[in-house]
């Protein structure tokens, strides 16, 4: 009895450790050797042939095997149980989906866009450039000399001696010249930096400039495209004027103002009561600068423009605070 106790025993861990980990494996297993027909149970009914004095020591071994498969089957039961928990997906498949949050772009982007869609219909191309420039490309061959204020420490961010964080978009047009040859229709969108913070002023933001460049390319052609902008972008009706100005990169310089879009040329609070608003600068490119990228200024003309992209957003949206544009507030950023 002894040993077929052992050799059940021995069978019964065996069969456990294969069935580890499937719960009906382990309950067939159980019913198989603890059931009222299963093997212990068969081994009970053989104590019947015990002697008396051979019957208090089966029935002592037996009840031990007993209780020991019960804890092995328990432990096991228990483990797999454990395992499979383990296994299942740990969401719960009724529960209803969230809404997921439809994103849009942000008023300045849409901005650019809204910009280089009228500039695109009117030939031009949008090109890029990168935000951490050449001292060279940033001001010498745009004409700045070193002792222009542009340069100074207090609006441009320094990297090192010679390369800077570009202070305007300026020298993507300056780059595109010296890989391309005219005829040149580009404008160049991007992140500008000036070391400057105040209420109107933020040390990143953005700009459009364009640059149009050919051999027969007139003021005409700088007032003509301009005007198109203008009326494009703020309305047909919208009246626009062209004043006198300075930039060292462009000469003749003209700034454009349209009719104050508050109240449409009146005068009020935003307009400083002018009833005129400064939207863009622009000018005929500055021979000098024709002359830095090996274009003859006697053959090739052309004109350029720059904007500044919150300016106009401002404008165009009636919003009053430039900060808002970078505090990421959904309940401003959800109205456009
Ligand atoms: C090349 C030659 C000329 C770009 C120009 C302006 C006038 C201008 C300002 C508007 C508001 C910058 O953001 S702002 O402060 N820009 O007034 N920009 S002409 O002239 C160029 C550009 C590239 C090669």
């Amino acid at each position: 009895m002894q040993s077929d106790v052992e050799r059940l025993l021995e069978t019964a861990t065996r069969d456990i450790a294969e069935a580890q980990g499937s719960s009906r494996a382990l309950e067939q297993l159980k019913v198989n050797y603890l059931g009222r027909k299963g093997q212990l149970s068969r081994l009970f009914k053989q104590m019947g042939q015990a002697s008396e004095v051979e019957r208090p020591i089966w029935g002592k071994l037996l009840n031990e095997a007993k209780e020991q498969l019960e804890k092995a089957f328990s432990i096991a039961l228990e483990e797999s149980k454990k395992e499979a928990q383990k296994q299942k997906p740990s969401f719960d498949i009724t529960v209803p989906g969230r809404r997921s949050l439809k994103g849009r772009l942000h008023p300045i982007t849409q901005v650019v866009v809204e910009i280089s869609r009228i500039f695109n219909w009117l030939g031009f191309e949008v090109v890029e450039g990168p935000e951490v420039e050449l001292d060279y490309y940033n001001f010498e061959a745009l004409n700045i000399p070193k002792d222009h204020p542009a340069r100074d420490m207090q609006d441009t961010f320094y990297v090192s001696d010679d390369v800077v964080l570009r202070t305007h978009t300026s020298p993507i047009q300056v780059r595109v010249m010296e890989a391309r040859r005219p005829p040149i229709r580009v404008i160049a969108p991007g992140r500008t930096y000036r070391c400057d913070s105040d209420v109107t002023h933020t040390p990143m933001f953005h700009q459009v400039e364009g640059l149009m460049v050919g051999e027969d390319i007139s003021f005409g052609d700088l007032k003509g495209i301009l005007t198109i902008f203008v009326h494009q972008m703020f309305g047909e009706d919208v009246g626009l004027r062209f004043r006198p100005s300075f930039f060292p990169f462009t000469e003749p310089s003209a700034e454009v103002d349209i009719q104050c879009v508050m109240c449409k040329g009146q005068g009020c609070r935003v307009c400083s009561q002018t009833g005129w608003l400064e939207i863009l600068g622009s000018g005929m490119v500055d021979p000098e600068v024709f002359k830095k990228v090996g274009y003859d200024p006697e053959i090739f003309t052309g004109f350029a423009f720059g904007m500044g992209i919150e300016r106009i957003a401002m404008l165009k949206y009636g919003i009053d605070d430039l900060r808002l544009f970078f505090e990421n507030d959904l309940r401003f950023l959800k109205q456009f």
